[in-house]
């Protein structure tokens, strides 16, 4: 059920609309489909935006009560939202979440002054939360996965702003089925495709024929 005016999912929707964050037309996804929608969280530039996002992702973590110490940012979109989330988190609930830490990478390694490419609270023997904006296949996902075992981490969570719910080209599953599967961990998410769909044939928010390519895409690659 969706309650157009007052859940965290569907404030952010709403905010992602108003920025052209979440776009309507047709885009090349780096799987190479061709979507009739595109989401771009780093249009979500607006202290309110980014308010809205730091409240969705700690409100999908406490509801997710996952064990960890660290949220983990991957560069680049990462980096950001990461943040502004344990900040959130701190200030929901200090008496839980004052201690988490914070971590992130560089995509390219620093060969002077500290070095390296992970920045932020060490990993090694830490629980740790992978925090990103969103899941089509899932290589980026498995990217940050590695180099948190790579460092000795372990994952626990993976948090996500929007989950587009497709399926691989030879599997009935989802991206995030498969993932969780085979990494062993629950992956979690803001919204979903279906949870937009939803708010945007509720909201009136799309021409008829964009609601009509909408569901077509959906039919076709999504898991719904
Ligand atoms: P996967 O690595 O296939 O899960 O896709 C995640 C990446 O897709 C993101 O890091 C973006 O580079 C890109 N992307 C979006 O940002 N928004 C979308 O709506 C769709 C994609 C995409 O290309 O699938």
């Amino acid at each position: 059920t969706v309650n157009m005016s007052s859940s965290f999912q569907n404030i952010l929707i709403e905010s992602a609309i108003a920025s052209k964050a979440l776009k309507f037309g047709e885009f090349t996804l780096k799987s190479g489909r061709l979507s009739p929608y595109f989401f771009n969280s780093g249009l979500l530039y607006t202290g309110q935006a980014l308010a809205a996002l730091a409240g969705a992702y700690a409100k999908t973590i406490i509801e997710a009560d996952i064990e960890f110490d660290i949220i983990f940012g991957p560069a680049y979109k990462g980096i950001a939202l990461a943040a502004i989330t344990a900040a959130k988190l701190a200030e929901l609930n200090p008496e839980k979440y004052n201690k988490i830490e914070y971590a992130y990478n560089r995509k390219e390694a620093k060969d002077h002054g500290e070095g390296g490419v992970l920045v932020g609270a060490p990993l090694a023997g830490k629980k740790i939360l992978i925090l990103d904006d969103i899941i089509t296949a899932g290589t980026a996902i498995q990217q940050a996965y590695n180099i948190i075992s790579d460092a000795k981490g372990t994952v626990t969570g993976i948090f996500l702003c929007m989950d587009r719910q497709e399926k691989g080209t030879d599997s009935d599953l989802s991206a995030v089925q498969v993932w969780s599967e085979k990494l062993n961990v629950p992956i979690k998410s803001i919204f979903n495709l279906e949870a937009l769909i939803a708010y945007l044939v509720k909201g009136n928010i799309l021409s008829n024929e964009e609601i009509a390519s909408m569901e077509e895409y959906r039919k076709k690659y999504a898991i719904v």
